[in-house]
């Protein structure tokens, strides 16, 4: 089976300092962060960040300085900054970080309800977001959030919209989209195309099963504070390189070696 990608989703557009203290925020915190997550394991980092109140931003200097931090201190994982941001957020603001020029971002690909909210990506969003990316030679990752997004990910991919390798990312469990099971999971990744890659992430304390499943079906998989602050029940994790280290554990006792960045970048068909 190939290398497991692990990628660290180190904050996220939601989570606060009152719901776990460890979590990263500041653009030097985040970049500490990347660094022992790298360090754990994690191959990619799932950027956001924050303005100096703690609130989502995509302010393009905001990641330009947390992405130079990052490098200062040795990140060699992929760094794959956010076009998500939080919903409510123009596209305008959204699609920033794709001016750095990263090797990574994240293509949401369809409108999801995301708790009292709604997280809006229609198709001309998308195919505007998918020639950017394009320009700037960005690997897209076609993050889905429901069965239909998955659809309109191959619909960008017949208009020749995507045309590097396919690699999207299945969340499970995000409140109002698709619940985290084991039976969804199958269900995704059995209508995904064969030549494509993927990666899951399960939200709260659907993180760990959907990680164990993953690992052996041959996916990569996502965690990190983005989608849970729990190590386990009524127990906040310490670090977001705490919960990287445990899917090591897991993946070396079922026998699935863990790649290192450059072998990440070429499973992902980035060098
Ligand atoms: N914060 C969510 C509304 C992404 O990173 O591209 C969207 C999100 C997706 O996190
Ligand atoms: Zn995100």
């Amino acid at each position: 089976m190939e290398k497991l990608i692990i990628t660290a989703a180190i904050c996220g557009a939601e989570v606060t300092k009152e719901d776990n203290p460890n979590l990263p925020l500041a653009p030097e915190e985040l970049a500490e962060a990347a660094l022992e997550a790298e360090k754990a394991g994690a191959s990619i980092i799932h950027l956001h960040v924050r303005d100096q109140a703690g609130r989502p931003t995509q302010d393009k200097d905001v990641f330009a300085e947390t992405i130079k931090l990052m490098k200062e201190k040795g990140v060699k994982a992929i760094i794959q900054p956010s076009t998500g941001g939080a919903a409510g957020m123009s596209w305008e603001e959204r699609i920033q970080p794709v001016y750095l020029e990263p090797e990574m971002a994240t293509l949401d690909c369809g409108t999801t309800n995301f708790g009292d909210n709604i997280f809006v990506n229609d198709l001309p969003l998308m195919r505007n977001f998918a020639r950017e990316m394009d320009k700037y030679d960005i690997l897209p990752e076609l993050e889905c959030f429901e069965p239909g997004h998955i659809y309109s990910a191959l619909q960008l991919k017949k208009e020749g919209l995507l045309n590097k390798h396919l690699h999207f990312d299945l969340v499970l469990g995000v409140p109002g989209a698709i619940k985290a099971s084991l039976k969804n999971l199958l269900y995704l990744t059995e209508i995904l195309p064969e030549d494509a890659s993927w990666t899951a992430a399960g939200v709260g304390r659907h993180q760990l099963p959907i990680a164990l499943n993953t690992i052996v079906m041959g996916g990569h998989v996502r965690v990190g504070f983005e989608d849970n602050i729990y190590y386990k029940k009524n127990q906040l994790a310490s670090s977001n390189a705490q919960l990287v280290e445990r899917i090591v554990v897991l993946a070396n006792e079922l026998g699935r070696e863990i790649a290192k960045p450059d072998e990440a970048r070429e499973i992902l068909e980035i060098i």
